[in-house]
């Protein structure tokens, strides 16, 4: 169970609701909500402790060192990774991924070399590896889904040869909600000899992550998708890999000796930490997990796919609705179409209500194909929405198909 005064911990609603235009925030799929020990927790780092971090001789920069250390051990124990140095600070899951496809990739992969995907993937996770193709000539396949928006595991048994060389999913679909067997695809990359690299950012926010449970090599988030600020994200590596891949970037920081022509370079996780970090967004996401932890990832897990199991069951009851989510594995996250109106017109009709969705094809392109649409609407609830915001959809969506759908307009008329 969550405390169910968890609004109040985040300004933005109280702030709306004074202006006289209550928000009913149900786009955090694609960021979510600052809790005021976030908010505050950047306001005291840049009044009392900010200096460069890892440079400085003098008190003031061992602080921020220390603080800035401690964030990286935190989002280390928040995954369970099995050490600090396996966590890498970067500026979003998409940072992430790409340092994978860039530093592993283009380092590892030659042509006819195998990377395995899926059809449910976020453009962070098969733009890069199409660079990452194009310059290695090495070849991408896909793990197909089935009609109730789950992975085929059957298909990726079939796409596995000894020619695959890694295979990256994301954990949870931004668009459908279905939460993928990532410990059971691991299993099977690992048989074949691939790494595993897992696209967290819509898992950490949202349910129990445990790497080493998982057993992935690599698993990407973004700290702005739970509770933390933006401009800040990581990247978990299993350690031994780390330790032989190139730079992602190079500059202050990361190296060990530097001479005219050539350099060496610092242990991970400094490999890949190029220039001045982003110090506060790092001690902001501590802040974040510190309060996450307190709720409980398990209860917000819960909250999660109950409310999400309420929304689609209420939003059933609209007429004309398509709704994208599997029967059985769901998280908070919504897509649906309604017939005869746009998903823009219905973010439009649905902002005049003050109920912030997404409208598009949420950076999923290949997936919208799949599903034989050009864009989707997407309710994407979290642990500060509640029932009565899935009221105020569902109504609001009645709304839309009374303006749009012909028939109701012939009988307004
Ligand atoms: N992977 C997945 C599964 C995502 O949902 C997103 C962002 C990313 C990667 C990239 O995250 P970023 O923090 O680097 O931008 N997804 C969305 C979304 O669904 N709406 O806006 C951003």
């Amino acid at each position: 169970m969550i405390r169910n005064n968890i609004k109040s911990d985040f300004p933005i609603f109280s702030y709306w609701e004074s202006r006289g235009k209550p928000l009913i925030y149900l786009d955090s799929a694609a960021t979510t909500q600052k809790p005021l020990r976030v908010i505050s927790t950047l306001e005291e780092y840049y009044s009392q402790f900010n200096a460069n971090v890892h440079r400085g001789t003098y008190e003031l920069s061992q602080i921020a060192t220390d603080i800035y250390e401690e964030a990286r051990s935190k989002a280390a124990h928040f995954i369970n990774a099995p050490q600090p140095e396996s966590i890498i600070f970067t500026r979003n899951a998409t940072e992430s991924l790409n340092l994978i496809a860039y530093a592993w990739g283009l380092n590892s992969l030659k042509e006819g070399d195998e990377v395995i995907l899926s059809e449910m993937e976020h453009h962070s996770n098969l733009v890069p590896w199409h660079i990452i193709a194009r310059h290695t000539g090495a070849v991408l396949k896909f793990i197909r889904m089935n009609g109730d928006y789950l992975l085929d595991l059957e298909s990726l048994k079939k796409n596995l040869t000894r020619k695959t060389k890694a295979v990256s999913v994301v954990h949870v679909s931004n668009v459908l909600g279905t939460i993928n067997p990532v410990k059971e695809i691991t299993a099977l990359a690992h048989e074949a000899g691939a790494i595993s690299i897992v696209d967290g950012a819509q898992s950490a926010p949202h349910i129990p992550v445990d790497v080493q449970d998982i057993g992935c090599d690599f698993y990407a988030f973004s700290g702005h998708k739970m509770c933390g600020p933006t401009g800040i994200g990581a990247l978990y590596g299993r350690y031994d890999i780390l330790e032989k891949m190139e730079p992602f970037l190079g500059g202050g920081e990361m190296i060990n000796e530097v001479f005219p022509t050539t350099s060496n370079y610092a242990k991970p996780p400094y490999t890949f930490a190029a220039g001045t970090p982003n110090i506060s967004g790092a001690i902001g996401l501590k802040a974040a997990i510190d309060y996450l932890e307190e709720i409980g990832l398990k209860d917000i897990e819960e909250y999660e796919m109950s409310l999400g199991d309420y929304a689609a069951h209420r939003l059933a009851e609209v007429e004309g609705i398509h709704i994208f989510r599997p029967h059985t594995t769901g998280t908070g996250v919504i897509s649906f179409t309604i017939d005869n109106v746009h998903p823009h017109d219905i973010s439009t009709i649905l902002d005049s209500e003050g109920i912030a969705i997404r409208a598009g094809h949420h950076c999923a392109q290949p997936l919208m194909r799949k599903l034989q649409v050009q864009s989707t609407a997407r309710a994407s609830f979290y642990l500060y929405n509640d029932k009565s915001d899935v009221e105020a959809l569902a109504s609001a969506l009645e709304k839309s198909v009374s303006i749009f759908s012909p028939r109701r307009i012939n009988v307004v008329k």
